[in-house]
Parts: structure tokens; sequence; C-alpha cells
């Protein structure tokens, strides 16, 4: 890969922590119907739609519930996680993120949000961070979940970049698996023995910049 044309960004876990108020969103469901969802269960949600995030948790608390049940529950957990959204400020823009991002735009790569989060544009506002992306592909754009591709094509077609010279940041297995699949170079942020099947995995953007990530990919 000589030369990078665009990066993409997954949003949760990467760009900003929202994680924790999906956590609390869901366990207050969860505790709704009867049961309890640990921090370890909640990993399974991770880069995982909303939807499908529900089916999950139902599976775990072996709860079953119509159509109509399930997207009354999902509307109440959407509007809990709004509500704990809003004491977000753009000093919650995980640390790194801002430099790293300036350091891209100085350098001509072009820069796109590939997220499940159908929230997306809502959180980039509140963080103060929309205008760096030139396209946002959220989970109102997609019919496919991560691990398929889907999210991180669309963005590097928006942004008219070849598929190998693209890179993305994901936090999630399936968002690496989703990178992968559409054969980008895929950056983990996280836990190696986590995000096993990333080509290079950093704890975060603190310490990292441009120039590791041109040295990484040769
Ligand atoms: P929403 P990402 C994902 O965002 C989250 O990781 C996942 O936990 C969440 O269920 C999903 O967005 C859908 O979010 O309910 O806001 O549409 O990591 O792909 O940026
Ligand atoms: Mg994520």
């Amino acid at each position: 890969m000589p030369t990078i044309q665009a990066c993409l960004f997954d949003l949760d876990g990467v760009i900003v922590d929202t994680a924790k108020y999906h956590y609390q969103a869901w366990r207050k469901l969860a505790n709704d119907l009867g049961f309890d969802l640990s921090l370890e269960q909640n990993e399974l949600l991770k880069g995982i739609s909303r939807m499908e995030s529900l089916d999950i948790i139902l599976s775990i608390g072996k709860v079953s519930l119509t159509e109509e049940q399930k997207i009354s529950y999902a509307t109440e957990k959407n509007t809990l996680y709004l509500e704990l959204c809003q004491q977000m400020t753009p000093d919650d823009t995980l640390p790194g993120v801002r430099p790293f991002l300036e350091e891209l735009k100085a350098s001509s790569i072009r820069i796109g949000l590939g997220s499940a989060s159908k929230n997306a544009r809502v959180i980039l506002e509140r963080i103060d961070m929309l205008s760096y992306f030139e396209t946002i592909v959220d989970g109102n754009r997609i019919t496919k979940g991560k691990p398929d591709p889907e999210v991180f094509l669309i963005g590097a077609n928006d942004l008219n970049a070849d598929h190998a010279q693209c890179v993305v940041f994901e936090d999630a297995v399936a968002g690496i698996q989703a990178a992968k699949a559409a054969g980008m170079f895929a950056v983990g942020i996280g836990e190696a023995s986590v995000l096993t099947e990333a080509d290079i995995v950093v704890e975060g953007f603190k310490n990292f910049s441009l120039q590791n990530l041109l040295n990484a990919e040769m």
C-alpha cells in the first residue's frame, strides 16, 4: 500500500466512548425484563446494530417478545441512550483523535465515518467533530451490518478511494472483519488478544501519528 487515500473511522469506541451509555441503557432494559447484563456480555454488542443487539440481550435473558414489543423496547432504550449522551461535550472525544485527524487533513488524506449507529450525526455534533468527516456512512445508510463490508465499501466509494488504499480504524471484532472483507488495512483500537484479525492494534490515538501508520504498513 504505497499511499493512503482515505481513512475510515468507526465511531463508538474509536472517536468517542459511548459504549458506557449504550451499556447503561441496555442494562436498564434487561433489568426491566427481570435479568441483569454484565459488562462482559455488553462486549458482545460492540459494533452490532440496535435490533441485533436487542436479540442478543433477549437470548441472554431467555426472554421472547413479539416484533411490536421489540420495537417498543428498542425505542425506549434509544430514548434513554440519547438522554445519557446529552452529558457529552467535546472533551469526551477520545485522547489523540483530534490531532490525528488534523494530521490527516494536513496530508490531504480523505476522512470518512463508518458506523453501525443511527445516532452518529447527533453524537458527532455533540462532540463538535462533524466538520472533520467528508462522508458519514451510518446505520441509516446500510442494509447489512458489520462484519459485512458494506459500510466501508460505501465510505470508500463516497470518497472515491481504492479499497486497497483505505485504512479502517475499529474497536470491534465485527468491524475488523468488515474492514478485511472490504480489502482494507485494519487498525484495531484496543487489545491485540481480542482484535486478532487486525493488521495492527494500538491502544488509542494518544501516542499514534500518521508516521506510525505509514511505518506499520511497510
Ligand atoms: P444505535 P459503532 C455501534 O456503533 C455500537 O458499537 C453498538 O454498540 C450499537 O448497538 C450500534 O452502533 C447501533 O447504535 O443504537 O445508536 O443505532 O461502533 O459501529 O460506531
Ligand atoms: Mg465501535
